[in-house]
């Protein structure tokens, strides 16, 4: 037999024992629940690359509060704080192939992205503002991820409560064109109250998400051994979801 006509051959034969499959009612149920199973996984992932509303400038609030740490007194950052965060160091580490390390210079020079959009805390607040920076996506392809990469953990410099505060996502959120490394508020550099130098803007995601005072950016392949290995200071404290998407 050529080559060509075993593979036709085989190609006959799993389509035969298919319809076989088929044929039967358990195989039926099988084969309709797998297709229904594709079909909404496929749904989801449109979803979760879906993009957050965002609004005119017009909507932006006179004053956007800040919430948790609102001026950490901890380790370096009021010295930082004190000479407008001229050596603040981002680092992008972990799982990467080229870790970085990127002053406020750094990211400032990088493709901008600017979006309207509104914050949701679980408190029972919001508030809209205009974000500005480079997306997450941007720095994780510079550092190009390992393949064991799964996660993205935010390293903040605040202690709240006597913890670091820290997040993470997946890399769904990572890459979503909304999820930007802010250095920018309302057209100004970032204030001490929302986070500044750097703070996360993962617009698919609630309040608490939205890590401040970055410092480093991991990739991992798990959330065990870091905190409490919940993925977040709000997760591992009071059993917040740790998919937090809206
Ligand atoms: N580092 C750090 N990030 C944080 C917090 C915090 O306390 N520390 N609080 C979170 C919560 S609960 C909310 S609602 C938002 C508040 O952001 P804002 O201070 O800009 O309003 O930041 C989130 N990110
Ligand atoms: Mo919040």
């Amino acid at each position: 037999m050529k080559r060509r006509s075993v593979l036709a051959g085989l190609g006959a034969l799993w389509v035969a024992g298919c319809n076989k499959v088929a044929e039967t009612d358990t195989g039926a149920k099988l084969l309709s629940a797998a297709e229904k199973w594709h079909r909404g996984a496929h749904r989801l992932l449109i979803d979760r690359n879906a993009l957050a509303p965002e609004y005119p400038h017009s909507a932006v609030s006179p004053f956007f509060r800040g919430n948790g740490s609102t001026d950490p007194q901890n380790g370096e950052y009021p010295r930082h704080a004190a000479n407008g965060f001229s050596d603040w160091r981002l680092e992008v580490r972990g799982l990467v192939e080229t870790p970085l390390s990127l002053s406020l210079d750094n990211v400032r020079k990088l493709p901008q992205r600017t979006q309207v959009t509104r914050h949701d805390c679980v408190e029972g607040w919001s508030a809209i503002g205009e974000w500005t920076g480079p997306q997450l996506s941007l720095l994780l392809e510079a550092a190009k991820l390992k393949p064991e990469a799964r996660f993205i953990v935010f390293h903040c410099a605040d202690e709240y409560k006597g913890t670091s505060y820290y997040e993470s996502i997946d890399l769904v959120d990572a890459f979503h064109p909304q999820t930007i490394v802010a250095h920018q508020l309302n057209g100004e550099p970032l204030p001490v109250r929302n986070g500044a130098p750097f703070r996360m803007r993962i617009e698919r995601q609630l309040g608490y998400k939205q890590a401040k005072y970055l410092t480093a950016i991991e990739a991992v392949a798990s959330l065990e051994g870091i905190g409490e290995g919940q993925g977040g200071f709000w997760e591992d404290r009071s059993g917040y979801q740790w998919y937090a998407g809206i």
